[in-house]
C-alpha cells in the first residue's frame, strides 16, 4: 500500500498514527480532516512534507471525498466526534459524521474498489459490572449508551453490511481508551492534568468508580497497521493492553506525580447514562496478528504524559478556557 488516505489525521489519534506510518512504511499519505476543534495542525509538525499532505475538507461531502478515496490505495477512518459529554450536549453533529461521514466513505470505497480499515471503539458494546470477569469479545452484542457510542455502532454496522452486501475490503478495530500526547482537554486524562498546571482541581465524575482499560495511543496505531497489513477482510479486532484502572485510581496518580495530597480533588456532577466498566479481551489481535504492545507501564506512561503536558503549555492553553467553561455550566 503506497498511497494511504488517513481520515481525521490530524486528531489525537489518526495524528499519532500518521508518524507511525511514516516511521515504520514507506507509503505516502494524505490527511483528509475537518480542522474542527479537535484538530490540531501543530500535531503533523515534522513530517516530511514530500510523503504527508493536509486536505481540509468534510467526510460527509461526496463532492471531496470520492475523487480523493479513488487516488489512494487504502483509506483509514478515524475522523469522527470523539466526546461522550459533547454528544450528550448536542447529538447532531455526531449523527452527520460519524454515520453519514462513514457511508460517504464506504460509498467512495466501493466503487473505487479501495481497501478500508475502520477505527472504532470498545464502547460499541455498553458496560460490563466491575465484578464481572468477563470482557469485551468480537463476538460481544452491541449495546451502545450514549449518542456518541449509537452513532459509532451504527458506522460499525454500516462497514459490516458493506463488507457483505458489496464486497467492500474492509476491517474494523474497537479500541479501548487512548491517553498519550496531544489528547483535548476536553477529556479525562488531559483535563485533569492541565486543570492542576492551571492552579486548578480534579475534576471526578461521582465516586470515580467506573473503569476504564488504558492503552498508549502509540500502541493503538501499531495494531491498526498490523490489521491494515495483515487482517482478514471482514473481521473485526478488539484492541487493548490489559489496563483496567478506576477513574479513582488514574486521578490518584496524577495528584501523586503533580505533588498534591491524593484526596485533593472535587466530586462533580456524574455523567448522564456513565458506562460503568470496559474491559477488552484483545486475544484475538495478539494470536492471529501477533501484535503486542509496547507501553505497557501505565504509570510511567502517564508520567511521561504529564511531562507532555507541562511543556505545551502553548498549545492546550488557548483550548482551556471554553472547554473549562462549557463544563462548569452543567456543573462538572
Ligand atoms: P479527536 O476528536 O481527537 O479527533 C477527531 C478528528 O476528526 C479531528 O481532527 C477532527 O477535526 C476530525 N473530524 C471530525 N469531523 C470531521 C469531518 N466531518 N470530516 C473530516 N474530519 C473530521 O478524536 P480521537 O480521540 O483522536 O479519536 C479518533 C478515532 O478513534 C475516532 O473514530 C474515535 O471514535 C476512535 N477511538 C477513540 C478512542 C479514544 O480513547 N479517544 C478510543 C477508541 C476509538
Ligand atoms: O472531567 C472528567 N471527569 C471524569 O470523571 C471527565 C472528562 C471524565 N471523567 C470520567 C468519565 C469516564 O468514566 O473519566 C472517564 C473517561 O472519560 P473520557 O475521557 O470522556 O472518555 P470515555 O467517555 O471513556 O470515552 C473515551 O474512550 C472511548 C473516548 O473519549 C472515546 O472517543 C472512545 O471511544
Amino acid at each position: 500500500m503506497q498511497q494511504i488516505l488517513v481520515t481525521g489525521g490530524a486528531g489525537f489519534i489518526g495524528s499519532n498514527f500518521v508518524h507511525h506510518l511514516v516511521r515504520h512504511t514507506d507509503a505516502s499519505v494524505t490527511v483528509l480532516d475537518k480542522m474542527t476543534y479537535a484538530a490540531s495542525r501543530e500535531a503533523l509538525d515534522g513530517l516530511p512534507s514530500d510523503r504527508v499532505s493536509l486536505v481540509v475538507g468534510d467526510i460527509a461531502d461526496p463532492a471531496v471525498v470520492d475523487p480523493l478515496v479513488a487516488e489512494h490505495d487504502a483509506v483509514v477512518h478515524y475522523a469522527a466526534e470523539s466526546h461522550n459529554d459533547n454528544s450528550l450536549a448536542d447529538p447532531s453533529p455526531f449523527i452527520r459524521t460519524n454515520l453519514i461521514g462513514t457511508f460517504t466513505l464506504l460509498e467512495a470505497a466501493r466503487r473505487h474498489d479501495v481497501r478500508f480499515h475502520h477505527v472504532s471503539t470498545d464502547e460499541v458494546y455498553g458496560d460490563l459490572e466491575l465484578d464481572d470477569p468477563a470482557k469485551f469479545t468480537p463476538s460481544t452484542p452491541y449495546n451502545p449508551s450514549s449518542p456518541y457510542s449509537a452513532s459509532k455502532a451504527g458506522s460499525d454496522h454500516l462497514v459490516r453490511a458493506w463488507v457483505r452486501s458489496f464486497g467492500v475490503r474492509a476491517t474494523i478495530s474497537n479500541c479501548s481508551n487512548n491517553y498519550g500526547p496531544w489528547q483535548h482537554v476536553e477529556k479525562f486524562i488531559p483535563r485533569q492534568i492541565t486543570n492542576l498546571l492551571a492552579g486548578g482541581r480534579v475534576k471526578l465524575y461521582g465516586a470515580g468508580a467506573n473503569v476504564r482499560d488504558w492503552i498508549h495511543t502509540e500502541d493503538h496505531s501499531s495494531a491498526v497497521l498490523a490489521i491494515l497489513e495483515r487482517g482478514a477482510i471482514g473481521e473485526t479486532y478488539l484492541i487493548g493492553a490489559d489496563g483496567e484502572k478506576s477513574n479513582l485510581e488514574v486521578v490518584r496518580m496524577l495528584l501523586g506525580l503533580l505533588g498534591h495530597a491524593e484526596d485533593d480533588f472535587d466530586q462533580v456532577t456524574d455523567r448522564a447514562g456513565h458506562d460503568l466498566r470496559y474491559a477488552i479481551d484483545a486475544s484475538k489481535l495478539r494470536d492471529e496478528l501477533g501484535w503486542r504492545p509496547q507501553y505497557g507501564d501505565f504509570a510511567a506512561g502517564l508520567s511521561a504524559t504529564v511531562d507532555w503536558y507541562r511543556a505545551n503549555e502553548a498549545w492546550w492553553r488557548p483550548k482551556k478556557g471554553a472547554t473549562e467553561a462549557a463544563y462548569a455550566a452543567k456543573g462538572q
